[in-house]
């Protein structure tokens, strides 16, 4: 008996068990399968342990050439048991750029395109143990992009995915997408309705009649309508099914304001034991648009400004592989900055982010990578359609998507239109153009087609004005021309296209912490010239209702291996750093976006440290949508002022040391206030033993993230203090290598000129900076030829003569063909004439000097 009940106990458990694993494993079963992966460069002979997300390119951020080529991935996998009445796939949500998947050394599959997801049927390869690999290539030039202003990170940086299902299922290989679509063919204040499409396969060996059950949830989770339809299947049949849900009455619209979510559950049924075979859950938003080009974007009927950035997916020091957490991060603060708009720039993008937009409330533009030129490659130009076919199909169900894009300046590197080589481009162009929008809207004609152009007017002349929506992408007082002629260019479009809506999908101006100026200029990567910038275009922008909207260039300073300027391999651009921490700028634009809650923000986080003449005033600046601010400077008011265009800008004297600024205002009835603190250092004193650090040939204060020093903006000279008689100030974007420093090395003064700096007599350590860039680096075609005019021929020689004495004498900065390359010299001198003067004499080309630092012995 006692036997028995034992017997009988491990019966009943053995029995639970198995009914568990049953009514479990009937239904579609998915997990990460990202830990636990080796990798391996073909050169490499070892195997290295990682996980996934992974890219192989950290070497972005050191070097302009990162390896572009092929990555090897391997992972064992065991699996407790293989169901012959299951399916098994993988899913890889992105691996760059191709992929070629082998299962116990077979080949199971293989994908182009290193932005999209894509499923591999791996059902006839899996045994309980296996050995899955994938060799993936972010070099092949048949897929694009092929040329842009961002690396093309190589690797397996998003998921992968094992999943079972049963033999019958929702259609798994369909461009990576889910095999369900939800859209909502009617929707007004009044009513909306659902549709639902999809596909069911039944890979069993015999016949099968099943039921497909939608179920409509509304937003608070009620269930509103179930419907049920039945779908017979022959064996290994797909079928299609689809159905258009009764009314709903006055349905909750969805807006970035309002992001209410509808819920349709999908359900394959077993009809005789209403058992659930495989289930899809898809959120629905009820929402409609239109794009006017005289009267602009509307959302459910009104005008709606479309405001928000375009955002790049790295972050230092992982470069792309980020988590999901990660992208959701970047989602929250876009949309704390006030934006209802986002272009997924310049590639499809984490399903993290498309659902979060749904969720907080963004518009969305995503599009596919074709940049800069249409390549004469064989395969090019059906990689790039099958691309975007599988972002339209992946991204489809997202109310948030408004817009599908496909080209991206794409005439930016093309051969001049006078030369043979032009005509076949172009056709290659056009054709490509014509053929993807043909696709776009056979795949998707509830969205709008973008495309985003450069500032050429030759987009119109030759036909690649076929999108519904033109994107501008304008730098107008950065890369060239003025600020003004932004205002220009956009009102002859509007004037000469006025039925072609119109978005300015990129604006933006480089910016470095480290340097700082009261005279910005373009170029000058001041954080106060791209503040200038911005405060120059968002106003137009807001203004003319012709325009519908725009995405600043770029939510975050972000990775280009080949990218020179203040930061190399930094476009720096961002309104926020690469670590998501905001720049000043950023809370311009939160002033100007978000009316809902008080902004109030001294904008000098960026800028704490000043180095000034004692009792001479500095310039304090407030962003805030409050009508008026004040200013107090160690609890004294520095007096009140009304904002204009989101900004007021105080002069203050402040005192030596650290002084507290507190800003304060009054939103409704509440006062608002902000509170930072800021140091001042006076001009140093030569006598003291200070160190007179000047950045020659610049408008800006430089302070080196290193040694804290702050190099003082160049300046003429007058007596009784320092500065240079004649010479020309010059700059260049090209690298300058051996230096962290680097800014300081681009500028320079150019010439035979003298510096003079008044000081008193005595033994002085003089320090010159040089860097010869009288042969300037290669540049992305993004620079719109920036470092031309600084081409000089042959190489440079002078002689130095430092309080009378020639120090270096036919001297050549670029001795040991040291182009490009930072390098200092310190000089012991005697000042015996009150002044110490540096002066060069030109032997052969201009002479030039880049820094001087003085300290007295
Ligand atoms: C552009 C490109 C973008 C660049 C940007 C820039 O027009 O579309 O990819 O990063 O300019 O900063 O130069
Ligand atoms: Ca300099």
């Amino acid at each position: 008996m006692l036997q028995l009940g034992i017997k009988h106990e491990k019966w009943m458990l053995l029995m639970t068990a198995l009914w568990v694993a049953v009514s479990l494993s009937a239904q579609r079963e998915m997990k990460t399968i990202n830990d636990g992966w080796e990798f391996r460069k073909p050169a490499d002979t070892e195997w290295t342990s990682v996980n996934i997300p992974h890219t192989f390119n950290l070497d972005a951020y050191r070097q302009p050439n990162y390896y572009q080529g092929k990555g090897l991935y391997r992972r064992v996998l065991t699996l407790p048991k293989v169901d012959p009445h299951r399916r098994y796939y993988l899913k890889i949500d992105a691996a760059s750029k191709a992929a070629e998947v082998t299962v116990n050394g077979k080949s199971a599959g293989s994908h182009a395109g290193g932005y999209t997801a894509f499923v591999v049927d791996v059902t006839d390869y899996i045994q309980k143990e296996n050995i899955i690999e994938i060799t993936v290539d972010n070099g092949r030039k048949d897929i694009t992009p092929i040329s842009a202003d961002f690396t093309f990170w190589g690797g397996i940086y998003r998921d992968v995915w094992l999943v079972s299902t049963p033999e019958q299922h929702f259609r798994m290989d369909n461009m990576g997408s889910d095999g369900v679509f939800v859209s909502t063919p009617e929707v007004n204040g009044q009513r909306g309705k659902i549709q639902v499409k999809g596909e069911v396969t039944n890979d069993a060996e015999t016949a099968v009649t099943l039921e497909v059950q939608n179920q409509i949830y509304s937003p608070q989770g009620d269930l509103l309508q179930t419907r049920k339809q039945k779908v017979k299947l022959k064996a290994g049949e797909t079928r299609e099914f689809g159905y258009v849900s009764d009314v709903i009455a006055n349905p909750d619209l969805w807006s970035p304001e309002t992001p209410s979510l509808y819920k349709v559950k999908t359900q394959l049924l077993n009809p005789k034991t209403n058992e659930v075979i495989d289930e899809k859950t898809n959120k629905v938003g009820f929402r409609w648009f239109a794009f006017d080009g005289n009267k602009g974007f509307s959302l459910n009927g009104k005008p709606y400004k479309l405001r928000g950035v375009n955002r790049h997916q790295d972050q230092a020091p992982v470069g792309v592989a980020l988590d999901d957490e990660a992208h959701r991060r970047d989602i929250r603060l876009i949309k704390e900055l006030g934006c209802n708009f986002i272009r997924i720039s310049h590639y499809p993008q984490d399903d993290a982010i498309v659902e979060m937009c749904d969720e907080l409330g963004l518009l969305a533009w995503e599009e596919i990578p074709i940049i800069n030129i249409v390549p004469d490659t064989p395969g090019y130009a059906d990689n790039c359609e099958l691309n975007l076919r599988e972002m339209i199909r992946q991204h489809y169900n997202h109310p948030s998507i408004i817009a599908w894009g496909y080209m991206n300046e794409i005439l930016l590197t093309v051969p001049p239109v006078d030369s043979p080589e032009w005509q076949p481009c172009k056709e290659r162009t056009v054709a490509l153009a014509q053929r993807l929008e043909a696709a776009l809207k056979e795949e998707d004609s509830s969205r709008v087609s973008v495309m985003a152009f450069n500032m050429t007017n030759l987009y119109n002349e030759i036909g690649l004005d076929l999108e519904d929506v033109v994107g501008w992408n304008l730098y107008q007082g950065w890369y060239v021309d003025k600020l003004e002629d932004f205002n220009k260019w956009c009102e002859d479009q509007h004037r000469r296209y006025p039925h072609h809506p119109m978005i300015i999908s990129e604006w933006g101006a480089g910016s470095d912490r480290r340097l700082h100026t009261t005279e910005g200029r373009a170029f000058d990567f001041s954080m106060e010239y791209q503040q200038t910038y911005v405060e120059h275009y968002l106003p137009f922008i807001e203004e003319k209702e012709w325009i519908s909207g725009c995405t600043y260039w770029n939510f975050i300073d972000f990775n280009v291996a080949a990218r020179q300027e203040s930061m190399p391999r930094v476009n720096n651009k961002g309104l926020f750093y690469n670590d998501r921490t905001p720049k000043d700028v950023a809370y311009y634009f939160k002033s100007m976006w978000r009316k809902d809650i008080p902004v109030l923000r001294i904008a000098s986080r960026d800028w704490k440290v000043r180095v000034g003449k004692e009792g001479v005033t500095q310039q304090i600046k407030l962003y805030s949508n409050l009508p008026e601010v004040e200013l107090f400077v160690n609890g004294e008011s520095a007096g009140k002022q009304a904002t204009d265009n989101c900004h007021a800008v105080f002069n203050v004297v402040l005192p030596v040391g650290t002084s507290v600024l507190t800003a304060q205002g009054v939103y409704g009835n509440k006062p608002v206030e902000d509170v930072m603190t800021i140091d001042f250092r006076p001009l140093p004193d030569l006598s003291e033993g200070d160190e007179l650090a000047i950045n020659v040939g610049s408008n800006c204060f430089f302070t080196s993230a290193l040694s804290n020093l702050t190099w003082l903006p160049d300046r003429p000279y007058v007596p009784g203090s320092w500065g240079y008689v004649s010479g020309e100030a010059r700059s260049t974007t090209s690298e300058i290598v051996n230096t962290v420093d680097v800014p300081l090395y681009q500028t320079r003064r150019e010439g035979e000129f003298t510096y003079k700096i008044d000081a008193p007599d005595g033994n002085y350590e003089v320090e010159l900076l040089m860097a010869d860039v009288t042969r300037p680096a290669a540049q992305l075609a993004n620079l719109l030829g920036k470092n031309k005019s600084e081409e000089t021929a042959g190489e440079t020689r002078f002689n130095i003569v430092i309080c009378g004495r020639q120090v270096e004498t036919n001297f050549s900065p670029a001795d040991g063909g040291r182009y490009r390359t930072a390098f200092k010299r310190r000089y012991i001198v005697c000042n015996e004439e009150g002044c110490i003067t540096i002066a060069l004499e030109a032997v052969k080309g201009k002479p030039f000097i880049s820094g001087i630092k003085v300290r007295k012995l």
